[in-house]
Protein backbone atom coordinates (compact mmCIF):
# COMPACT_ATOMS: atom_id res chain seq x y z
CA UNK A 1 0.00 0.00 0.00
CA UNK A 2 3.06 2.37 0.50
CA UNK A 3 4.29 1.63 -2.55
CA UNK A 4 1.00 2.19 -4.13
CA UNK A 5 0.68 5.89 -2.40
CA UNK A 6 4.31 6.69 -3.91
CA UNK A 7 3.26 5.69 -7.39
CA UNK A 8 -0.17 7.81 -6.67
CA UNK A 9 1.72 10.96 -5.97
CA UNK A 10 4.59 10.86 -8.56
CA UNK A 11 2.16 10.12 -11.06
CA UNK A 12 -0.65 12.29 -10.42
CA UNK A 13 -0.38 16.12 -10.46
CA UNK A 14 -1.13 17.04 -6.81
CA UNK A 15 -3.15 20.33 -6.49
CA UNK A 16 -4.73 20.02 -3.11
CA UNK A 17 -3.83 23.74 -1.66
CA UNK A 18 -3.24 22.21 2.07
CA UNK A 19 -0.60 19.17 0.68
CA UNK A 20 3.11 19.52 -0.12
CA UNK A 21 5.98 17.44 -0.65
CA UNK A 22 8.36 16.99 2.53
CA UNK A 23 11.57 16.53 1.70
CA UNK A 24 13.52 13.12 2.42
CA UNK A 25 15.40 14.12 5.06
CA UNK A 26 11.62 15.44 6.69
CA UNK A 27 10.83 12.11 6.65
CA UNK A 28 13.68 10.45 7.52
CA UNK A 29 13.66 12.16 10.91
CA UNK A 30 9.63 11.43 11.12
CA UNK A 31 10.85 7.62 10.95
CA UNK A 32 13.81 7.97 13.32
CA UNK A 33 14.23 6.60 16.33
CA UNK A 34 12.84 9.10 18.71
CA UNK A 35 9.50 7.65 17.45
CA UNK A 36 10.45 5.33 20.56
CA UNK A 37 10.96 8.45 23.09
CA UNK A 38 8.17 9.12 25.94
CA UNK A 39 9.47 12.77 27.06
CA UNK A 40 6.55 14.41 28.59
CA UNK A 41 7.15 17.86 29.45
CA UNK A 42 8.82 20.46 28.30
CA UNK A 43 12.93 20.63 27.08
CA UNK A 44 15.41 19.97 30.48
CA UNK A 45 11.96 19.41 32.29
CA UNK A 46 10.85 16.25 31.97
CA UNK A 47 9.01 14.16 33.78
CA UNK A 48 11.01 10.59 31.95
CA UNK A 49 14.91 9.88 31.92
CA UNK A 50 16.70 9.37 28.98
CA UNK A 51 15.47 12.79 27.37
CA UNK A 52 18.88 14.35 27.04
CA UNK A 53 18.98 14.11 23.15
CA UNK A 54 14.71 14.78 22.79
CA UNK A 55 15.64 17.89 24.71
CA UNK A 56 18.06 19.24 22.40
CA UNK A 57 15.64 18.43 19.17
CA UNK A 58 12.68 20.13 20.54
CA UNK A 59 14.79 23.10 21.58
CA UNK A 60 16.18 23.13 18.02
CA UNK A 61 12.36 22.97 16.75
CA UNK A 62 11.68 26.46 19.37
CA UNK A 63 14.80 28.03 18.46
CA UNK A 64 14.62 27.78 14.65
CA UNK A 65 10.48 28.23 14.32
CA UNK A 66 11.40 31.73 16.22
CA UNK A 67 14.11 32.82 14.18
CA UNK A 68 12.03 32.13 11.13
CA UNK A 69 8.69 34.00 12.26
CA UNK A 70 10.57 36.70 14.57
CA UNK A 71 9.05 36.00 17.75
CA UNK A 72 9.57 35.26 21.43
CA UNK A 73 7.60 32.32 22.47
CA UNK A 74 7.07 28.81 20.53
CA UNK A 75 5.16 25.55 21.34
CA UNK A 76 6.21 22.89 19.16
CA UNK A 77 4.37 19.91 20.18
CA UNK A 78 0.74 20.32 19.12
CA UNK A 79 0.01 16.70 17.41
CA UNK A 80 -1.99 18.89 15.11
CA UNK A 81 -3.74 22.25 13.76
CA UNK A 82 -6.90 21.63 15.30
CA UNK A 83 -4.99 20.66 18.85
CA UNK A 84 -3.23 23.81 18.67
CA UNK A 85 -6.26 25.59 18.55
CA UNK A 86 -8.09 23.68 20.33
CA UNK A 87 -4.88 24.98 23.24
CA UNK A 88 -5.66 27.86 22.49
CA UNK A 89 -8.79 28.13 23.29
CA UNK A 90 -8.91 26.17 26.49
CA UNK A 91 -5.64 28.88 27.43
CA UNK A 92 -7.49 31.68 26.98
CA UNK A 93 -11.09 31.36 27.63
CA UNK A 94 -13.75 29.53 29.71
CA UNK A 95 -16.58 27.08 28.31
CA UNK A 96 -19.10 29.60 27.13
CA UNK A 97 -16.84 32.61 26.02
CA UNK A 98 -18.13 34.15 22.79
CA UNK A 99 -15.73 33.49 20.07
CA UNK A 100 -15.72 35.08 16.13
CA UNK A 101 -14.49 33.43 13.48
CA UNK A 102 -14.42 32.94 9.56
CA UNK A 103 -17.58 31.09 8.74
CA UNK A 104 -16.73 27.84 7.33
CA UNK A 105 -19.01 28.07 3.96
CA UNK A 106 -17.27 31.25 3.51
CA UNK A 107 -13.67 29.73 3.93
CA UNK A 108 -12.77 29.20 7.79
CA UNK A 109 -11.74 26.03 9.37
CA UNK A 110 -14.24 23.84 11.46
CA UNK A 111 -12.09 25.04 14.54
CA UNK A 112 -12.97 28.55 14.22
CA UNK A 113 -16.55 27.74 15.71
CA UNK A 114 -18.34 25.62 12.99
CA UNK A 115 -21.41 24.25 15.23
CA UNK A 116 -20.38 20.66 14.24
CA UNK A 117 -16.97 21.09 15.87
CA UNK A 118 -15.98 21.32 19.75
CA UNK A 119 -14.84 25.23 19.01
CA UNK A 120 -18.90 25.64 18.77
CA UNK A 121 -19.40 23.11 21.23
CA UNK A 122 -18.03 24.14 24.13
CA UNK A 123 -17.65 27.93 23.17
CA UNK A 124 -21.03 30.48 22.18
CA UNK A 125 -19.23 31.29 18.89
CA UNK A 126 -20.38 33.84 16.27
CA UNK A 127 -19.41 34.07 12.53
CA UNK A 128 -18.35 36.84 9.76
CA UNK A 129 -18.06 35.91 6.03
CA UNK A 130 -17.21 37.59 3.13
CA UNK A 131 -19.46 39.48 0.70
CA UNK A 132 -20.73 38.84 -2.66
CA UNK A 133 -17.50 39.92 -4.12
CA UNK A 134 -15.99 37.19 -1.96
CA UNK A 135 -13.64 39.14 0.01
CA UNK A 136 -13.91 40.19 3.45
CA UNK A 137 -15.12 43.56 4.23
CA UNK A 138 -13.54 44.82 7.31
CA UNK A 139 -16.16 47.05 8.22
CA UNK A 140 -18.86 44.71 8.58
CA UNK A 141 -16.48 42.45 10.48
CA UNK A 142 -16.10 45.39 12.71
CA UNK A 143 -20.05 45.94 13.20
CA UNK A 144 -20.33 42.32 13.98
CA UNK A 145 -17.61 42.46 16.76
CA UNK A 146 -19.16 45.53 18.45
CA UNK A 147 -22.83 43.69 18.97
CA UNK A 148 -21.25 40.51 19.56
CA UNK A 149 -18.74 41.67 21.95
CA UNK A 150 -16.39 38.28 21.42
CA UNK A 151 -13.28 37.43 24.08
CA UNK A 152 -11.33 36.15 20.73
CA UNK A 153 -11.47 37.35 17.51
CA UNK A 154 -10.22 34.26 15.04
CA UNK A 155 -8.72 35.55 11.50
CA UNK A 156 -7.11 33.34 9.11
CA UNK A 157 -8.73 30.96 6.32
CA UNK A 158 -8.53 27.46 4.74
CA UNK A 159 -10.34 28.67 1.32
CA UNK A 160 -9.59 32.78 1.18
CA UNK A 161 -7.57 33.40 -2.27
CA UNK A 162 -6.86 37.27 -0.98
CA UNK A 163 -4.10 38.87 1.52
CA UNK A 164 -5.40 38.95 5.17
CA UNK A 165 -5.24 42.21 6.77
CA UNK A 166 -4.18 41.66 10.49
CA UNK A 167 -3.69 45.15 11.33
CA UNK A 168 -7.16 45.53 10.39
CA UNK A 169 -8.02 43.12 12.19
CA UNK A 170 -6.10 44.12 15.29
CA UNK A 171 -7.50 47.40 15.17
CA UNK A 172 -11.41 45.72 15.32
CA UNK A 173 -10.01 43.51 18.15
CA UNK A 174 -8.98 46.63 20.34
CA UNK A 175 -12.18 48.28 19.35
CA UNK A 176 -13.69 45.95 21.07
CA UNK A 177 -11.02 44.42 24.06
CA UNK A 178 -11.22 41.19 22.14
CA UNK A 179 -7.72 38.81 22.14
CA UNK A 180 -6.91 38.44 18.17
CA UNK A 181 -5.66 34.46 17.31
CA UNK A 182 -4.64 34.17 13.58
CA UNK A 183 -4.70 31.00 12.56
CA UNK A 184 -1.92 30.90 9.57
CA UNK A 185 -2.04 27.29 8.92
CA UNK A 186 -2.44 27.97 5.39
CA UNK A 187 -0.43 30.97 4.17
CA UNK A 188 2.42 30.28 6.53
CA UNK A 189 5.23 29.24 4.26
CA UNK A 190 3.85 32.43 2.66
CA UNK A 191 4.38 34.34 5.67
CA UNK A 192 8.43 32.85 6.51
CA UNK A 193 9.40 34.13 2.97
CA UNK A 194 8.01 37.99 3.36
CA UNK A 195 5.09 37.03 1.06
CA UNK A 196 2.26 37.76 2.90
CA UNK A 197 1.78 40.18 5.70
CA UNK A 198 3.20 38.92 8.65
CA UNK A 199 1.01 38.57 11.96
CA UNK A 200 3.41 38.88 14.25
CA UNK A 201 2.99 42.90 14.98
CA UNK A 202 -0.83 42.72 15.28
CA UNK A 203 -1.75 38.96 17.24
CA UNK A 204 -2.11 37.70 20.58
CA UNK A 205 -1.49 33.94 19.73
CA UNK A 206 -0.63 32.60 16.27
CA UNK A 207 -0.88 28.76 15.19
CA UNK A 208 0.10 26.68 12.49
CA UNK A 209 -0.18 23.37 10.96
CA UNK A 210 3.49 22.39 9.78
CA UNK A 211 2.65 20.37 6.67
CA UNK A 212 1.10 22.76 4.50
CA UNK A 213 3.03 25.54 2.95
CA UNK A 214 5.54 25.29 5.64
CA UNK A 215 6.43 21.26 3.87
CA UNK A 216 6.77 19.92 6.84
CA UNK A 217 5.24 17.25 8.65
CA UNK A 218 2.08 17.09 9.49
CA UNK A 219 1.34 18.53 13.14
CA UNK A 220 1.05 22.27 14.63
CA UNK A 221 2.53 24.77 16.25
CA UNK A 222 1.64 27.68 18.90
CA UNK A 223 3.56 30.74 19.00
CA UNK A 224 3.33 34.20 20.45
CA UNK A 225 5.15 37.49 21.82
CA UNK A 226 3.27 37.77 25.11
CA UNK A 227 4.68 35.41 28.10
CA UNK A 228 1.93 35.09 29.89
CA UNK A 229 0.14 33.57 26.92
CA UNK A 230 3.18 31.33 26.40
CA UNK A 231 2.76 29.85 29.45
CA UNK A 232 -0.90 29.42 29.47
CA UNK A 233 -0.58 27.48 26.03
CA UNK A 234 2.50 25.59 27.59
CA UNK A 235 0.20 24.46 30.14
CA UNK A 236 -3.07 24.31 27.94
CA UNK A 237 -1.29 21.89 25.86
CA UNK A 238 0.95 19.56 28.29
CA UNK A 239 -1.14 18.40 31.02
CA UNK A 240 -3.49 20.07 29.28
CA UNK A 241 -4.85 18.35 26.10
CA UNK A 242 -1.94 16.17 25.29
CA UNK A 243 0.30 13.61 26.89
CA UNK A 244 3.49 12.14 25.48
CA UNK A 245 4.87 14.43 22.63
CA UNK A 246 6.03 12.88 19.41
CA UNK A 247 9.62 13.84 19.31
CA UNK A 248 10.28 12.24 15.79
CA UNK A 249 7.44 14.71 14.42
CA UNK A 250 9.01 17.79 15.89
CA UNK A 251 12.93 16.57 14.68
CA UNK A 252 10.83 16.28 11.54
CA UNK A 253 9.90 19.91 12.09
CA UNK A 254 12.99 20.88 12.94
CA UNK A 255 14.40 19.51 10.22
CA UNK A 256 12.00 21.52 7.95
CA UNK A 257 12.46 25.17 10.02
CA UNK A 258 16.56 24.43 8.85
CA UNK A 259 14.90 24.45 4.96
CA UNK A 260 12.93 27.52 5.61
CA UNK A 261 15.72 29.48 7.33
CA UNK A 262 17.58 28.80 4.24
CA UNK A 263 17.69 31.65 1.35
CA UNK A 264 16.16 29.34 -1.42
CA UNK A 265 12.93 29.16 0.80
CA UNK A 266 12.25 33.19 -0.57
CA UNK A 267 12.38 32.01 -4.10
CA UNK A 268 9.97 28.82 -3.47
CA UNK A 269 7.38 31.09 -1.65
CA UNK A 270 7.74 33.66 -4.78
CA UNK A 271 7.28 30.74 -7.35
CA UNK A 272 4.19 29.37 -5.33
CA UNK A 273 2.45 32.86 -5.68
CA UNK A 274 3.45 33.34 -9.03
CA UNK A 275 2.01 29.76 -9.97
CA UNK A 276 -1.18 30.40 -8.24
CA UNK A 277 -1.77 33.99 -10.65
CA UNK A 278 -0.61 32.06 -14.02
CA UNK A 279 -3.47 29.33 -13.01
CA UNK A 280 -6.38 32.21 -12.09
CA UNK A 281 -4.99 34.46 -15.16
CA UNK A 282 -5.78 31.39 -17.37
CA UNK A 283 -9.28 30.02 -16.23
CA UNK A 284 -10.48 33.65 -15.94
CA UNK A 285 -9.39 34.06 -19.81
CA UNK A 286 -11.10 30.44 -20.42
CA UNK A 287 -14.71 31.90 -18.91
CA UNK A 288 -14.58 30.45 -15.49
CA UNK A 289 -15.80 31.81 -12.22
CA UNK A 290 -13.27 32.50 -9.56
CA UNK A 291 -14.69 33.55 -6.09
CA UNK A 292 -13.27 37.09 -5.16
CA UNK A 293 -12.04 37.05 -9.01
CA UNK A 294 -8.20 36.16 -8.54
CA UNK A 295 -5.97 35.43 -6.14
CA UNK A 296 -3.06 37.07 -3.83
CA UNK A 297 -1.45 33.43 -2.65
CA UNK A 298 -1.44 30.20 -3.00
CA UNK A 299 -5.01 29.18 -3.92
CA UNK A 300 -7.77 29.73 -6.39
CA UNK A 301 -11.58 28.72 -5.65
CA UNK A 302 -13.32 27.88 -8.51
CA UNK A 303 -17.36 28.73 -8.27
CA UNK A 304 -19.68 26.69 -10.49
CA UNK A 305 -22.77 28.55 -8.56
CA UNK A 306 -24.15 29.44 -12.38
CA UNK A 307 -23.09 26.07 -13.92
CA UNK A 308 -24.85 22.97 -14.41
CA UNK A 309 -22.54 20.81 -12.89
CA UNK A 310 -21.26 20.62 -9.30
CA UNK A 311 -18.14 20.46 -7.30
CA UNK A 312 -18.05 17.15 -7.00
CA UNK A 313 -18.40 16.87 -10.46
CA UNK A 314 -15.63 18.70 -11.13
CA UNK A 315 -13.45 16.76 -8.84
CA UNK A 316 -14.40 13.81 -10.35
CA UNK A 317 -13.58 14.51 -13.69
CA UNK A 318 -10.39 16.37 -12.45
CA UNK A 319 -9.47 13.04 -10.35
CA UNK A 320 -10.09 10.81 -13.64
CA UNK A 321 -7.73 13.18 -15.70
CA UNK A 322 -4.81 12.77 -12.30
CA UNK A 323 -5.46 15.84 -11.18
CA UNK A 324 -6.08 15.95 -7.62
CA UNK A 325 -7.92 18.66 -5.94
CA UNK A 326 -10.93 19.16 -3.32
CA UNK A 327 -14.59 20.13 -3.98
CA UNK A 328 -15.06 23.13 -1.56
CA UNK A 329 -18.39 25.12 -0.46
CA UNK A 330 -18.25 28.39 -2.34
CA UNK A 331 -19.80 32.04 -0.87
CA UNK A 332 -23.93 32.01 -1.20
CA UNK A 333 -23.49 27.93 -1.68
CA UNK A 334 -26.61 26.24 -2.91
CA UNK A 335 -25.70 22.78 -2.76
CA UNK A 336 -24.92 20.22 0.14
CA UNK A 337 -21.20 19.91 1.83
CA UNK A 338 -20.92 16.44 0.05
CA UNK A 339 -21.75 17.84 -3.56
CA UNK A 340 -20.73 21.95 -2.94
CA UNK A 341 -20.35 24.51 -5.93
CA UNK A 342 -16.96 25.00 -5.94
CA UNK A 343 -13.38 23.45 -6.51
CA UNK A 344 -10.12 24.85 -4.05
CA UNK A 345 -6.84 24.31 -6.36
CA UNK A 346 -3.14 25.04 -5.04
CA UNK A 347 -0.07 25.55 -6.19
CA UNK A 348 2.33 24.81 -3.34
CA UNK A 349 3.18 20.85 -3.98
CA UNK A 350 3.55 21.42 -7.40
CA UNK A 351 5.93 24.44 -7.14
CA UNK A 352 7.74 21.90 -4.78
CA UNK A 353 8.48 19.68 -7.84
CA UNK A 354 9.61 22.37 -9.63
CA UNK A 355 6.82 23.65 -11.80
CA UNK A 356 7.17 27.48 -12.78
CA UNK A 357 4.53 29.55 -14.96
CA UNK A 358 4.57 27.56 -18.16
CA UNK A 359 3.90 24.38 -16.42
CA UNK A 360 1.05 26.41 -14.36
CA UNK A 361 -0.20 27.45 -18.09
CA UNK A 362 -0.61 23.64 -19.06
CA UNK A 363 -2.31 22.49 -16.29
CA UNK A 364 -4.59 25.55 -16.17
CA UNK A 365 -5.58 25.46 -19.77
CA UNK A 366 -6.13 21.30 -19.36
CA UNK A 367 -8.24 22.17 -16.43
CA UNK A 368 -10.46 24.16 -18.66
CA UNK A 369 -10.46 21.86 -21.34
CA UNK A 370 -11.61 19.07 -18.67
CA UNK A 371 -14.40 21.30 -17.08
CA UNK A 372 -15.82 22.44 -20.54
CA UNK A 373 -17.03 19.03 -21.48
CA UNK A 374 -16.87 17.68 -18.11
CA UNK A 375 -18.76 14.50 -19.66
CA UNK A 376 -16.35 13.71 -22.43
CA UNK A 377 -14.54 10.25 -20.84
CA UNK A 378 -12.51 9.83 -23.83
CA UNK A 379 -11.11 13.36 -23.53
CA UNK A 380 -10.09 12.79 -19.67
CA UNK A 381 -8.24 9.65 -21.14
CA UNK A 382 -6.55 11.85 -23.65
CA UNK A 383 -5.47 14.12 -21.00
CA UNK A 384 -4.46 11.70 -18.32
CA UNK A 385 -1.65 10.52 -20.47
CA UNK A 386 -0.41 14.18 -20.87
CA UNK A 387 -0.87 14.75 -17.51
CA UNK A 388 1.07 11.45 -16.14
CA UNK A 389 4.09 11.83 -18.82
CA UNK A 390 4.18 15.93 -17.16
CA UNK A 391 3.93 14.65 -13.74
CA UNK A 392 6.63 11.92 -13.97
CA UNK A 393 9.05 14.81 -15.84
CA UNK A 394 8.56 16.32 -12.07
CA UNK A 395 9.19 13.69 -9.48
CA UNK A 396 10.56 14.20 -6.53
CA UNK A 397 11.13 11.33 -4.86
CA UNK A 398 13.07 8.13 -6.10
CA UNK A 399 11.24 4.33 -5.96
CA UNK A 400 13.58 4.31 -2.96
CA UNK A 401 12.02 7.17 -0.76
CA UNK A 402 9.05 5.90 1.37
N1 LIG B 1 -7.99 20.19 6.05
C1 LIG B 1 -7.28 21.43 5.92
C2 LIG B 1 -7.41 22.01 4.56
O1 LIG B 1 -7.51 21.26 3.62
O2 LIG B 1 -7.39 23.22 4.40
C3 LIG B 1 -7.65 22.41 6.96
O3 LIG B 1 -7.36 21.86 8.18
Amino acid sequence: MIENELERQTTHLEMIASENFTSPAVMQAMGSVFTNKYAEGYPYKRYYSGCEFADQVEQLAIDRVCKIFGCSFANVQPHSGSQANGAVYAALLQAGDKILGMDLSHGGHLTHGAKPNFSGKNYNSFTYGVELDGRINYDRVADIASIVKPKIIVCGASAYAREIDFKRFKEIADSVGAILFADIAHIAGLVAAGEHMSPFSYADVVTSTTHKTLRGPRGGIIMTNNEDIAKKINSAIFPGIQGGPLINVIAAKAVAFGEILKPQWKEYAKQIKANAETLARVLIARGFELVSGGTDNHLVLLSFINKDFSGKDADRALENTGITVNKNIVPGETRSPFITSGIRIGSPALTTCGMKEKEFEFIGNKIADILSDINNTQLQIQIKAELKELAQKFVVYSKSTY
